[in-house]
């Protein structure tokens, strides 16, 4: 339902909301909105299928989506963003609480007062001229007692279609949400009014850009960017910074973590949730195929990147994934890497930044071994292999239904969530950190996750192999104080009876000669054999300074070649001189956050440090 404005700001007549909202709530929120933000439409967003072909429709003949060719990627589009908007800005990425301390070292911070100030000015009238998008969704399947509800409120259509795919959306959102359920206020605008008859640019946005959480609210407030998580506000926005702060709040967990299942031939299955900072194959990992040797064996997709876990009757962790859809890297992706993520990109998607074919079809860099020889750039301009620059932005992203993948597990859409029975923990490290470790116990896991690294890509930053302390890979997502996030994570290891085993693993050692110890990939499904069978107690284990280690004899081996006893000791070594490395650089961190640091974890560090050295 599309309406004028016009006589509504001038608050001669009220707005005309649909029948099915009628929540007092939002509606005042929404006519606050309308009269800050001067629309001069409002779309009611129903998430109908007519209605998201109407607006991809719209948005082809604005020239915002290129529609790819209907035989080789049917019902798929391809969009390019403004080169100075292609990831998420963390410099640009705000948590607002009414303390500095509670924001914590690890978020930038601004007096929420002073912040509203300089919001409400910016939005002061910044969707002149365009449409305004109302869109109720839900994290997590609808009426799930593990789901949320938020609306956001966007002057972006490709935001619309893209959050259609992200979420569940629409009609059936309002009728869950009722007259009185709660819900996170969501704003965004690209941040660009236009003038009457002016030309729209091909991706509106605003050089001034603002990601702001105000935890105590629990509200979102996102201007001038049109990309990501940035724009999408369900995702990181909401699923992580202040659905972390309502987890600590309500005694839960809300993660960046895939959910993985994983069934034995004899039919039992274990769910796993796990952490990586970026660029540490999370995607390839959530949608791991089994070697052929493992016969019987199956690996099932719930998540790839978000978790929520609460507590269930039964004194177990139960989990789901927020999201409806993925909005994963391109680049890297291929059949080689990961044909699942393959097989799911075959329809209904939308790319960004990605290269266009002469065809109609999208590539990017290491989607084949060999270029093609003609294509369009994600900026686009003709490209040859020999132009010098990639073809695809490094970031550029494909977002699709989660339905799509063939590796779906049966139980993503549960609305009770799948039980966890072991946290994994993951970094990217050449040197010193072993295959896979079992933690003592849930506190001295706390540690390992609090203290995890990973080694930076040319994919993430100029400087390639520094190490960056990423605790618990969220770092960027964490809503309040990491300290503060620290305990709450030690008290929620005595909410459930059995907390999950927690381990951690390493795919990326490499040899003296800066080769990779280990084959990664599908192959990892060793490691979590051994990790669901020391979960379900059937397999063993030596002791080492770190935890629980396999010997060589607890990994499954048949059908893999070139990892020798020697190189799997050599995977598994702990050296007690990087480590004191490894102890001084967790003191560091510790330093920085010990405004509200858990003794606990300072008592573990010390106890490392002595069993090091014995
Ligand atoms: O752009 S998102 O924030 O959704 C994804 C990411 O950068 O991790
Ligand atoms: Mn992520």
């Amino acid at each position: 339902m599309t309406q004028r404005t016009a006589a509504a700001l001038a608050a001669t007549e009220p707005i005309h909301f649909p029948d099915y909202v009628n929540h007092a709530k939002a509606r005042d929120w929404i006519a606050q909105v309308i009269a800050l933000c001067k629309p001069a439409n409002v779309h009611f967003v129903d998430g109908s299928d007519e209605e998201n072909a109407r607006l991809c429709d719209e948005m082809v003949a604005s020239g915002m989506l290129i529609k790819l060719d209907s035989a080789l990627r049917p019902n798929s589009y391809l969009a390019r963003s403004h080169p100075s908007d292609v990831a998420r800005m963390e410099d640009r990425t705000f948590v607002c609480s009414r303390e500095r301390d509670d924001a914590g070292p690890n978020n930038n911070w601004v007096d929420p007062v002073q912040m509203k100030a300089t919001l409400t000015r910016l939005f002061d009238g910044c969707m002149r001229g365009r449409t305004m998008y109302v869109i109720a969704f839900s994290m997590g399947p609808l009426g799930s007692h593990i789901a949320h509800i938020g609306i956001e409120i966007t002057d972006s259509p490709y935001v619309v279609v893209n959050m259609r795919i992200m979420t569940r959306m629409g009609r059936a959102v309002w009728e869950v949400l009722g007259a009185g359920g709660e819900f996170v206020p969501a704003l965004h605008s690209v941040g660009r009014p236009l003038k009457p008859g002016e030309k729209d640019d091909l991706w509106p946005n605003n050089p001034d850009k603002y990601i702001v959480q105000f935890p105590e609210e629990k509200s979102i407030w996102s201007f001038g960017s049109g990309y990501g998580g940035n724009a999408l506000l369900g995702k990181k926005c909401f699923a992580l910074r202040i659905a972390s702060v309502l987890a600590r709040e309500q005694g839960w967990l809300a993660e960046h973590m895939l959910i993985l299942g994983l069934e034995s031939p004899q039919g039992e299955k274990t769910y796993v949730a796990a952490a990586f900072p970026s660029a540490c194959g999370k995607t390839n990992l959530a949608m791991l195929i089994p070697p052929k040797a493992f016969g019987g064996w199956k690996a099932t997709t719930v998540g790839e990147d978000i978790a929520w876990i609460k507590p269930g009757k039964d004194g177990r962790f139960y989990a789901i994934n927020p999201e409806a859809g993925y909005f994963g890297v391109a680049p890297g992706t291929s059949y080689s890497t990961n044909p699942n993520a393959m097989d799911t990109l075959k329809a209904n998607v939308i790319f960004t930044n990605v290269a266009l074919t002469p065809e109609g079809d999208v590539w990017w860099e290491g989607m084949t071994k060999t270029a093609p020889a003609k294509l369009i750039d994600w900026q686009g301009k003709e490209w040859t292999p020999a132009s010098g620059r990639p073809a695809a932005h490094p970031n550029a992203r494909f977002t699709v239904p989660a339905s799509q993948c063939p590796s779906i597990d049966s139980n993503w859409e549960n609305p009770d969530g799948v039980p966890i029975s072991a946290f994994i923990f993951g970094g990217r490290r050449s040197t010193g950190v072993p295959l896979v470790v079992e933690a003592f116990n849930w506190n001295y896991g706390v540690y390992m996750a609090a203290t995890m690294g990973s080694e930076t890509t040319a994919a993430t930053t100029g400087k390639v192999g520094v190490v960056r302390r990423d605790p618990f890979a969220m770092l960027p997502f964490c809503g309040y104080h990491m300290g503060d996030y620290f305990n709450h994570w030690l008290q929620m290891g005595h909410v459930v009876e059995n907390p999950p085993k927690v381990f951690c693993v390493n795919w990326f050692r490499l040899d003296q000669d800066g080769n990779f110890l280990w084959p990664g990939f599908g192959e990892n499904m060793r490691v979590l054999k051994w990790i669901v069978e020391r979960v379900n107690g059937r397999v063993g284990a030596k002791e080492s300074p770190l935890g629980w280690m396999p010997r060589y004899e607890d990994i499954e081996w048949t059908g893999l070649e070139g990892v020798t006893r020697a190189q799997f000791s050599e995977l598994m070594s702990v050296d007690a001189k990087l480590w004191q490395e490894e102890l001084q650089a967790h003191a560091e961190l510790f330093d920085k956050l010990k405004s509200r640091l858990p003794r606990q974890l300072v008592l573990k560090r010390e106890l490392f440090g002595m069993s090091l050295w014995h």
